[in-house]
């Protein structure tokens, strides 16, 4: 099989951890591909030209992480992401949408950082901060549950790559007055898994005008 990715999406990255969660490396092949880019090959593969996006034995391609992380799972008839059985099944699918909504927050942000400067809405870049700052601090006080703090799930899997975007987007800093966010990440950023998948360090993604005094700098 082969998996396409770029390095520093959170959405293929969950798909990366549930590679290696599972152990097979050897199965799947890791492509980086060339996303938002005029006429890129990688089209003529996934003319969505979204990542993940995989590739199956027979041929057949499959996009959204969360389809391709289920795929992967039952590929050894031993799933272990599979939702929790009776009400714990609604919590778990709750808390997995609210990471996923806290992720597709940031990346609209990283998008927004990535467009030339001049092009950059302030607009954009000011609601994604706050919503940013809202959602850590909900985060904050859901990451008690039972199912974060259990065994290990996609609801866990995409909080940790949505946090792990502060590598990406410098204005991102959702550690202050977050102390059991804090220490639940650092112990999920230990895994080998989330190790190996890290994102590359952007540092000069910041969302502030240049010139500013603060361009760079972390709050
Ligand atoms: N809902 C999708 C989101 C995938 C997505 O938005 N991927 C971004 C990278 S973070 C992408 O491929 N962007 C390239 C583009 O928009 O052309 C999923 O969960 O897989």
């Amino acid at each position: 099989m082969k998996l396409y990715i770029t390095p520093g999406s959170p959405y293929a990255r969950i798909a990366r951890v549930v590679v290696l969660e599972k152990g097979l490396e050897s199965r799947v092949e890791i492509i980086a591909a060339q996303t938002r880019l005029a006429d890129s090959p990688y089209y003529g593969i996934n003319p969505s030209g979204r990542v993940p996006y995989l590739i199956r034995d027979d041929g057949v391609g499959l996009e959204e992480s969360a389809v391709i992380c289920a795929y992967l799972d039952h590929l050894d008839s031993k799933p272990v992401f599979d939702l929790p059985t009776g009400g714990q099944a609604w919590e778990a699918r709750r808390l997995e949408a609210l990471a996923r909504s806290m992720m597709d927050g940031l990346a609209v942000w990283s998008r927004e950082i990535l467009r030339p400067q001049n092009e950059r809405s302030p607009t954009v870049l000011q609601h994604e901060a706050h919503r940013s700052e809202r959602m850590a601090d909900l985060w904050e006080s859901e990451i008690d549950h039972p199912l974060m703090r259990g065994a290990f799930n996609l609801a866990q899997i995409t909080l940790a790559c949505a946090l792990g975007l502060e590598a990406r987007i410098t204005d991102l800093n959702w550690r202050p007055g977050h102390p059991k966010l804090c220490d639940w990440f650092g112990h999920i950023a230990a895994r080998p898994s989330f190790a190996a998948t890290a994102p590359p360090n952007a540092s000069l993604m910041s969302s502030a005008p240049p010139n500013s005094a603060s361009q760079g700098a972390r709050k």
